[in-house]
């Protein structure tokens, strides 16, 4: 039986942190699915679509994995799919509510789907999708924590920022 897992996320925009994770869960199953949600409460900078894009640039390489855009809940996008997990990274103990929370809400709308967490390398434990867009709106290079795709688009988004 093949096995299929959704990576879920908002990715406004992918960082090196999300693709490091989505790398590791495409060894680990036989397929992934990236799954974009648009989450309101974070009030995001790219629409879904050019979340999508550039997502699927940055892992054309990686054959089994996929991008989606989705909306509605993940564990019926999740079940739709016949997915067998959800794999979500950990950063640090500040990560650790958080997860808890969604893990412990889907668990009880799904029982069947199982939530795997996966340790974000050393070298991106500090990094996060807000704190890159904080830095590019100031021009910073962020060439060493987002793929080339999401640098040219920070760069387009913050042409004219004035603070
Ligand atoms: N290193 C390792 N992992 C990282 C790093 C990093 N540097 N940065 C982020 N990650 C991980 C995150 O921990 C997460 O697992 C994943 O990458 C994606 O991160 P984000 O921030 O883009 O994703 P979130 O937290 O905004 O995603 C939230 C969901 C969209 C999954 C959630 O809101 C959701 O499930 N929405 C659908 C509605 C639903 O079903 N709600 C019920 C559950 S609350």
């Amino acid at each position: 039986m093949s096995r299929l897992a959704i990576c879920p996320g908002s990715f406004d925009p992918v960082t090196f942190g999300h693709l490091d994770i989505i790398q590791r869960s495409a060894k680990v199953f036989d397929n992934v699915i990236v799954a974009v949600f648009n989450n309101q409460s974070k009030s995001p900078l790219f629409t879904v679509d050019e979340r999508v894009a550039m997502l699927q640039e940055a892992t054309k390489h990686i054959n089994n994995v996929s991008v989606d855009a989705c909306s509605g809940l993940l564990v019926e996008y999740a079940k739709k799919k016949e997915a067998q997990a959800i794999v979500r990274g950990l950063r640090a103990v500040s990560d650790f509510e958080y997860e808890m929370q969604i893990t412990s809400m889907n668990r009880k709308l799904n029982e069947e789907i199982e939530t795997f967490f996966i340790m974000t390398n050393n070298q991106y434990s500090f990094l996060s999708s807000s704190m890159v867009k904080e830095v590019a709106k100031y021009q910073a290079d962020v060439s060493d924590l987002v793929p080339t795709v999401v640098q040219k688009a920070l760069i387009d988004k913050f042409n004219n920022y004035i603070d």
